[in-house]
């Protein structure tokens, strides 16, 4: 199967990095689902991700993070790609890093339906981390992506991401992320999903929080393109994922294309301490 996304993983990669290269598009006056202005390059890097996919026999449907529907290829695939072309596109006017997430669904959507995830990272350097029964990591150089290392992460690691407004966090998660700093964390945190878990995870561990606030009841981060995608890469790669609520937040059947969730990635320690700190307080 993975040959299959792989390639036109790397097309896509290649031409959203020539995208963000170009020019500057500015903002159009479109909203998406979750009610985000649209960047022109939110729409173009949508079309290219479309258009690429599109051409595997095998995809039977995509979903977008910033198309409201999910969009019918093929009535006689297996495949459901949900993806986000550039999540964290805000950060392209500061110039920090922004990458494209792909969660690869197998009959239907559901986090228990997914058989591989992958993103894109668009930094100093163009990256691709794929996830099927390993984590592989590919390096784009002179136009080529390269096969660079497989990724494992420790058990336990020293990087602190936490998400989301501070005044709105609940108490105990507040200090469940102090706990971490006072036992020498260090806080690493972008705004932008994919090198923010990207660090983590080349780093070999630590916690990426992001949690239901008073503001967002039902966290931020979406879980057909950011949550499952992410959750399923750090297990494969030996971390761990939580939803702070469900025993197993990969079991998940599907509920809307476009919900969204808490959610806390990080490695195996870690993922326990959230565990504990969250069903004590249920
Ligand atoms: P986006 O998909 O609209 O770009 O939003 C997702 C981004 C993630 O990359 C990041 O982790 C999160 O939003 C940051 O949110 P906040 O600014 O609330 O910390
Ligand atoms: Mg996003």
């Amino acid at each position: 199967m993975k040959d299959i996304f792989l390639e036109p993983i790397q097309r896509i990669a290649k031409r959203i990095k020539d995208a963000i290269d170009t020019k500057n598009m500015g903002y159009s006056t479109q909203e998406n689902s979750s009610g985000d202005t649209q960047l022109q390059l939110d729409i173009k890097c949508d079309l290219i991700v479309e258009e690429e996919l599109s051409l595997i026999p095998s995809v039977h449907t995509i979903a977008s993070e910033e198309k409201e529907h999910e969009m019918l290829i093929n009535k006689d695939g297996k495949y459901f790609v949900a993806y986000d072309p550039l999540d964290g596109s805000s950060l392209i006017d500061v110039n920090l890093s922004v990458g494209s997430i792909f969660g690869i669904y197998e009959e239907k959507w559901g986090a228990r339906n997914m058989i591989a995830a992958c993103y894109v990272v668009y930094g100093p350097r163009v990256e691709i981390v794929f996830s099927q029964t390993k984590t592989k990591l590919y390096l784009l150089q002179d136009n080529e992506f390269e096969f660079i290392r497989e990724i494992r992460m420790d058990l336990k690691g020293n990087l602190n991401a936490p998400g989301g407004t501070q005044m709105n966090w609940p108490p105990f998660h507040k200090e469940m992320v102090d706990s971490f700093f006072k036992e020498g964390y260090r806080l690493r945190y972008s705004g932008g999903m994919v090198p923010d878990l990207h660090q983590i995870l080349i780093k070999g561990g630590g916690l990426f929080s992001y949690p239901n606030t008073e503001d967002r009841p039902e966290g931020k981060l979406r879980k057909l393109f950011e949550v499952y995608p992410f959750a399923f890469i750090y297990r494969v790669s030996g971390g761990d994922a939580d939803d702070g609520i469900h025993d197993d937040m990969m079991t998940l059947d599907h509920d809307h294309i476009h919900g969204t969730s808490q959610c806390f990635f990080g490695s195996k320690h870690e993922i326990a301490v959230v565990r504990e700190v969250y069903r004590k307080n249920r």
